[in-house]
């Protein structure tokens, strides 16, 4: 299993209410938003992480979403396209602080788009989702560079999924060959062969959970999914993600884990 030693995340900027969003769940609280995830990063940390912490960029309100920008794993990373043209420059940043990392970086190319938090990485396999920001072209473009690192891909179609923006909004590798999975995926062909952790009914949102060394991070406030995972043997770590919940922000957003 891959151990993480890394992280990137860039906490919310005071516009962050003004990003993209369809949860219709009100508008965030900033300074609830900056406490948690203040104690996101210190969860990172204790998993072992060792952080970047970019600045706030204002000009960019859902850059908190530091996931979607980049793929990055053991052998390649490749900077993502967003899907949404507000989110297109926020790849910039992340491009300048990759080059300490890595040697060389790829990246998804016109016409192709591709929101990180649409790829699953299980070990050697990745799950690319095809979704409202990711499209065919891009997704096969990661599919095309992580082949010619060994990996293999396999390409998921979420856009009948109309409950989530992304495929790791409904997903979540849990090591091994396991994945957590809410109901409206869990019949797909492409997840045959692999032990599939059911997320309740009702609770869908703790589907995106992150597998961080010997911890798993997930959203708070979802009690039969943790009881699930604890009886599984997991060492769980809630966290309070409320505030960007209603930016339709997941936990694994938050991060890059490399
Ligand atoms: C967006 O709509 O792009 C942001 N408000 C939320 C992005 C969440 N990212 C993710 O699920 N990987």
């Amino acid at each position: 299993m891959t151990m993480f030693t890394r992280a990137i995340v860039r906490p919310p900027a005071p516009n962050f209410s003004e990003g993209l969003t369809t949860a219709g769940l009100g508008a965030p609280d900033y300074q609830r938003a900056l406490r948690q995830h203040q104690e996101y990063s210190a969860a990172l940390e204790q998993c072992g992480l060792t952080l970047t912490i970019l600045e706030t960029d204002p000009e960019y309100p859902d850059s908190t979403f530091v996931e979607d920008t980049a793929v990055l794993t053991d052998r390649c990373a490749v900077l993502a396209r967003p899907g949404a043209p507000s989110r297109a420059g926020e790849v910039a940043a992340i491009k300048d602080r990759l080059t300490s990392f890595y040697r060389s970086l790829m990246s998804i190319q016109a016409p192709g788009t591709l929101d990180a938090g649409d790829v699953c990485q299980l070990g050697e396999h990745f799950f690319i989702g095809i979704s409202e920001r990711t499209n065919e072209a891009g997704a096969r473009q990661l599919a095309d560079w992580l082949t010619k690192f060994s990996y293999t891909a396999t390409l998921v179609d979420i856009r009948g999924e109309d409950r989530i923006l992304h495929l790791k909004s409904g997903l979540s590798f849990l090591g091994g060959k396991r994945i957590a999975v809410i109901d409206g995926l869990a019949q797909r062909a492409e997840f045959r062969g692999y032990d599939l952790v059911r997320v309740p009914a009702g609770e869908e949102y703790s589907a995106n959970c992150v597998l961080v060394n010997d911890h798993v991070l997930m959203a708070a406030g979802y009690p039969a999914f943790a009881g699930k995972l604890e009886q599984l043997s997991y060492q769980t770590m809630a966290l309070d993600m409320s505030e960007f919940r209603k930016m339709d922000g997941g936990l694994s957003c938050l991060s890059l884990r490399f």
